[in-house]
């Protein structure tokens, strides 16, 4: 799968309308939707999909955001497509991501950074198959 990888749009985004024009962001910068839904998780669900943070200090803090409000789930398809794609958002901390990422465009802090993007192509695949059937992908 390393030419895909798997994206949040986050409820911060999502309810302060910036949806369209982060998918914007992400289809000018090369990116095709393989997959896509909007959804909002329930605080287990949320809570499940960032188990690999559980011990962290903010992971409570985390899974009351992630299921504050809708989400937009995606697939996304790109030669070399996790690290280009981390490029494209930023630094999680929207105050160090660089000029022109969706998070300096779009993100308030690094708890509400407005996208999630996979870190591995191996958590790519873990991430799409936690929300998408194969039945779902194109
Ligand atoms: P990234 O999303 O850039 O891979 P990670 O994996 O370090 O960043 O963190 C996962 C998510 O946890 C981030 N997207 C962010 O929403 C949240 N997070 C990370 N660090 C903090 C923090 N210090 N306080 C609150 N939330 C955080």
């Amino acid at each position: 799968m390393s030419n895909r990888t798997f994206t949040m749009i986050k409820p911060d985004a999502t309810q302060k309308g910036y949806t369209g024009a982060i998918l914007d962001q992400m289809i000018k910068a090369g990116f095709s939707i393989k997959a896509m839904k909007w959804t909002r998780l329930t605080p287990e669900q949320a809570g499940l999909f960032y188990d690999i943070h559980r011990e962290r200090p903010f992971y409570q803090e985390l899974v009351d955001f992630m299921s504050s409000g809708p989400i937009v789930a995606a697939v996304l398809e790109k030669e070399n497509a996790v690290a280009d794609f981390r490029t494209l958002i930023g630094a999680t901390n929207p105050a160090q991501a660089a000029e022109g990422t969706i998070r300096k465009l779009f993100a308030a802090s690094v708890g509400e950074n407005a996208v999630h993007g996979s870190d591995s192509d191996e958590n790519a695949a873990i991430e799409a198959d936690f929300f998408f059937s194969k039945l779902e992908r194109f």
